[in-house]
């Protein structure tokens, strides 16, 4: 929508103005995806990155605070959870990723990407597709999310994205591409203390997930138009958290890619 004074408002009932693009940030887990987001994000003054909530899947607070008399407010780690007994926390811990991821890509673009004149971009890390095509397929296939979950999970999925539409759909895809040795490498050595146990052959089958969406466009992938958007493939195997040569360079492919 546009103003008296000409300047681009939103309105939550409607989408967002078309010339916003929205883009997510997809790839292995430790391969770079906030890195390279907090890169797009000083490099490009009409990208916004929204990051992913991961703070959020670590402390969620049970127990009621309103209440003098009710129990103590607590705090659980999904994510702990989740890695510690798959068996029975991967379907709790994709419905609550899914729910965050809904919430963030329903938000409104900020109001200096409503006010840009150029070329404006929303990025995400990740999608509530990968939510789906990545992780939750991959726990199903791995037998910690049963068949009954998997059939409620995929129902109240395809509802979501039916029911909110192209409010969830993306313009593009940046898939950042590396061996799942070098992604076991990065997770090392950020140390971040739930991934511990994690092995290399749940990184290769995490990347054979990532191959199977969005090179070889699977047909498991149910939405048509999903199945259509552009992905830029970037060669993530670099070390690019220090190289400004190799930073310009996947910027400039960036850029090129959505201009
Ligand atoms: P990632 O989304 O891969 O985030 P990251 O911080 O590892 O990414 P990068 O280093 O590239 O910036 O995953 C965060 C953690 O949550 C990781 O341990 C994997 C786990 N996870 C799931 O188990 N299921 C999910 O659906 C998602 C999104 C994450």
């Amino acid at each position: 929508a546009v103003n008296k004074s000409g300047k681009h408002t939103w309105d939550p009932a409607q989408d967002a103005p078309a010339r916003i693009k929205r883009v997510s940030i997809e790839g292995n887990i430790a391969v770079g995806k906030s890195t390279f987001g907090r890169l797009l994000q000083s490099a490009c003054p009409d990208w916004e990155v929204m990051t992913e909530p991961v703070s959020m899947w670590q402390n969620i607070g049970t127990g009621s605070s309103k209440d003098p008399h009710g129990p103590p407010q607590t705090v659980s780690n999904l994510l702990q959870m989740m890695y510690q007994d798959p068996q029975r926390w991967s379907y709790t811990f994709q419905t609550y990723a899914c729910m965050s991821r809904v919430k963030t890509q329903l938000q409104p673009p900020p109001a200096h990407l409503l006010a840009s004149e150029g070329s404006p971009v929303q990025v995400y890390e990740r999608s509530v597709y990968s939510d789906r095509y990545i992780f939750a397929l991959n726990m199903f296939e791995l037998g910690c999310i049963g068949p009954t979950e998997w059939a409620i999970y995929q129902d109240w999925h395809s509802l979501l994205v039916e029911e909110f539409g192209h409010r969830l759909e993306l313009e593009g895809i940046i898939y950042l591409r590396a061996p799942p040795e070098t992604c076991l490498q990065r997770l090392r050595q950020r140390g971040r203390a739930e991934e511990e146990g994690v092995k290399l052959d749940y990184l290769e089958t995490l990347h054979l997930q990532h191959e199977r969406w969005l090179l070889e466009k699977s047909t498991e992938v149910h939405f048509d138009k999903l199945r259509q958007v552009p992905v830029l493939q970037l060669d993530a195997s670099v070390e690019f958290q220090r190289d400004p040569l190799v930073q310009q360079r996947l910027i400039s492919e960036v850029k090129n890619f959505f201009s």
